[in-house]
Formats: structure tokens, C-alpha cells, sequence
């Protein structure tokens, strides 16, 4: 069943692009998190010297075939040209990117969808137009992404799961492998992260790190 699939892959669900990667090798680090289990990766191209046209294109191909290697799914975020173009598993939208409900017809019913989130109204509308599964954040402050909206902290996962048990939900914005457990217990199925791999001195073992601890709660 896709609901289950789609639970699964958001267990620990690591995002990024090459402006997180400071002064490493971005796909290095991609592959250094698939290795240490990380369940779903997310290109999020955005920031300073992001890249874009034909560079963008052939980075999204090797993250795309580490994906494949490690068995992976490869969501491309806001990008619906980029993830058509390559055949991604699924597309990533926010609030202010192209309509989640426009998107859903350009990608059609096999592509997953996911959500950005912030309030219980917000999720009603994703689950409305067929989002797959939502994000919902920033649950602690974060500094990867300046223009994130106000911190919603774990309350508001307990509130959605109550509202939508069935939805699958990825908690995001600042965790960490100590804030880890409590976001699981509220009710998300699983963590995003960026600069708790991204930015790690040790990105393989900060991946297998939160992936035990997750694996410890969902038994
Ligand atoms: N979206 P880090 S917070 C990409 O609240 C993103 O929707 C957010 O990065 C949201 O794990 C965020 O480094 C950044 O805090 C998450």
C-alpha cells in the first residue's frame, strides 16, 4: 500500500544542495547519508551559487543514480520541469511555490507529492489535492532557511496526527539526534533534515546515528 511506503521512506529523510554543503564534495556527502540509511533524499537547490540549467540537470542525475543505488526515493523540490525531465520519484512544493493542486496534474498519480506545511488548515488543503505525505515545520528554529515561517514546535504534530492519522507526516526545521525521539513520539512518521548531516564533520555516521534512533522507537 502507497500510504505505508510512503511512511516508510520518511523515517529519515535527508534534504539538500550544493550551497549546504560548505567546503565537502555534495555528492560525497549524498552518498556518505545513503550509506549511513538515511530512507528518502530531497535535492533542494536553493541559496547562494545555487546551480541551475544544464549544471543543475546533470547534479540532479548522479544524486538521482546514488538514489537508485542505494534503493532510495529521489524527491526534487519545487523544480515540477526538473523532476518531470528525470523521471523523479516524487516532487516537493511549500506554500509559495507552484500550486500543490496544479502540480498534482502536471506530475500525475504515480509521482509521489509532498507538502510544506504549517497549521492544521494547511494539511487539509494538501490532503484535499492528493499530497502523498506533508511536511510540517519549522519545529525548532533553523538557520538553513532564512525565510522559514514561525517555529510550530511538537505540539502542532500532535494536533495534525490527531486530526489525520492516517497522513504521513515529516517533521522538519532544526533537529537534531537529541530532539529526535520527542518528534517521533509526537506522532510524525519520521525527520528532514539538512544540517544535521549536511553540515556533520561525519556525515555517514550522523546519518546512521539518527537512523538508529529512530529505528529504536518505531521498533
Ligand atoms: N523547510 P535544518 S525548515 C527546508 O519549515 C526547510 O518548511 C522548513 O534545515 C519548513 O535541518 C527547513 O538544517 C530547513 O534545520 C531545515
Amino acid at each position: 500500500m502507497r500510504n505505508m511506503e510512503v511512511k516508510k521512506a520518511l523515517s529519515l529523510y535527508f534534504i539538500m544542495g550544493t550551497p549546504n554543503s560548505g567546503n565537502q564534495d555534495p555528492l560525497a556527502i549524498v552518498e556518505a547519508a545513503l550509506q549511513g540509511g538515511v530512507t528518502c533524499f530531497q535535492l533542494r537547490e536553493k541559496g547562494l551559487h545555487a546551480l541551475e540549467g544544464e549544471a543543475l540537470l546533470v547534479f540532479a542525475k548522479k544524486c538521482q543514480e546514488l538514489c537508485k543505488l542505494y534503493r532510495v526515493p529521489f524527491i526534487v523540490n519545487d523544480d515540477v520541469d526538473l523532476a518531470l525531465a528525470i523521471h523523479a520519484d516524487g516532487v516537493h512544493v511549500g506554500q509559495d511555490d507552484e500550486q500543490a493542486d496544479s502540480v498534482r496534474q502536471r506530475i500525475g498519480p504515480d509521482m509521489w507529492l509532498g507538502v510544506s506545511t504549517h497549521n492544521v488548515q494547511e494539511v487539509r488543503l494538501a490532503q484535499s489535492i492528493g499530497a502523498d505525505y506533508i511536511g510540517l515545520g519549522p519545529i525548532y528554529p533553523t538557520s538553513t532557511k532564512p525565510d522559514a515561517s514561525a517555529v510550530v514546535g511538537t505540539t502542532l504534530i500532535e494536533e495534525v496526527h490527531a486530526v489525520f492519522p492516517d497522513m504521513p507526516i515529516v517533521a522538519i526545521g532544526g533537529i537534531t539526534p537529541s530532539t529526535t525521539g520527542s518528534i517521533i513520539q509526537a506522532g510524525a512518521d519520521g525527520v528532514a533534515v539538512v544540517s544535521a548531516i549536511a553540515s556533520a564533520k561525519d556525515p555517514h555516521y550522523a546519518a546512521s546515528d539518527l537512523s538508529k534512533i529512530i529505528h529504536s522507537l518505531q521498533g
